[in-house]
């Protein structure tokens, strides 16, 4: 079983009965139901109506040729921008941002364990110095990743902290800066101001090296995160998203409207709260995971 049968269960489960339920494509109410039941997973009305008339337009008179339609239509409206992390440079930079309590501190743990395995040398730098517990819960988590961190001051400004960890870097051969941020909410003017700074000292700090922009999105929040995401990519204009707790989220459907939205790939997936758990996005593993019993 590959870890994308965790994702989702509730969803899965509700969208193969439901499949079931239905018949075949050719029985008489199929494409309302189908409808129904895409709207059920969380994935919008626009969305649901849009994919079901991509699996009626190819006419299958089987339940597999109505299932093998819908993935086809899904994959096609999601992103084909590149999933793959962009670390060139010495050294790149993977900037995380998000919503509080996201899942912001736990993926850059999971991820700097992850690259540690991959023979990287990543820098973890707690810049959530809103709160004294905010960068503790980041060292700690680098610990346990076996990475070296690098703190401000609880209260110091977060960019000045992300400017020094980059230069920090930069002087220890660190190949990749891991940056956490404040959790924070996308009404909130002046914290939004605040990460668009910290966005632009990165840039500069960097020197050409990559910066990765993400945001980290609660998977099971669903289709409610994408006023979220409008409104924070103003502050930092996103190069992908990280999508938190995918296992326990019943709305894997808002996925697929969400990348279809933003044009935003999804680059990392959550999958658990151990430190293993994460995955780079496969839309094609988790769309059928999704759509197939
Ligand atoms: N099941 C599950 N839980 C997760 C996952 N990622 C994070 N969590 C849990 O979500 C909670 C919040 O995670 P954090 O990483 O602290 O979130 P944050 O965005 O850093 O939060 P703030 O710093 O308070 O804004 C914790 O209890 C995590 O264990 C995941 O992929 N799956
Ligand atoms: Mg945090």
């Amino acid at each position: 079983m590959s870890v994308w049968s965790r994702v989702s269960g509730r969803t899965r489960k509700a969208l193969a009965a439901g499949l079931r339920a239905l018949g075949p494509p050719l029985a008489a109410g199929y494409y309302a139901g189908l409808e129904e039941l895409l709207i059920a997973a969380d994935m919008g009305p626009a969305m649901a109506a849009r994919l079901t008339a991509a699996v009626r337009g190819r006419s299958p008179r089987t339940r597999e040729d109505a299932e093998s339609a819908l993935i086809d239509a899904a994959l096609a409206v999601m992103s084909r921008r590149s999933r793959e992390l962009d670390l060139t440079g010495a050294p790149a930079c993977v900037l995380f941002y998000g919503i509080n309590g996201a899942g912001k501190t736990t993926t850059i743990g999971k991820l700097a364990h992850r690259l540690r395995t991959q023979a990287r040398n990543p820098l973890v730098v707690a810049a959530d110095t809103y709160r004294a517990a905010g960068i503790e819960q980041m060292l700690a988590w680098a610990q346990r990743a076996g990475a070296a961190s690098f703190a401000g001051k609880a209260g110091a400004d977060p960019a000045a902290v992300v400017f020094d960890g980059v230069r920090h870097a930069r002087s220890r051969g660190h190949d990749v800066v891991l940056v956490d941020t404040a959790g924070r909410l996308q009404t909130q003017h002046n914290l939004q101001q605040e990460l668009a700074k910290v966005g632009r000292v990165a840039a500069r700090a960097l020197e050409g090296g990559a910066l990765e922009s993400l945001l980290v999105l609660d998977a099971v929040l669903g289709l409610s995160s994408l006023t979220q995401a409008r409104e924070f990519n103003k502050a930092i204009p996103m190069t992908g998203l990280a999508l938190a707790k995918l296992d326990g989220s019943a709305k894997g459907g808002a996925v697929i409207s969400i990348e279809a939205e933003l044009d935003v790939p999804v680059k990392l997936a959550g999958v658990g709260e151990a430190i293993d758990d994460i995955e780079p996005f496969d839309p094609e593993a988790f769309v059928r995971a999704l759509f197939e019993k």
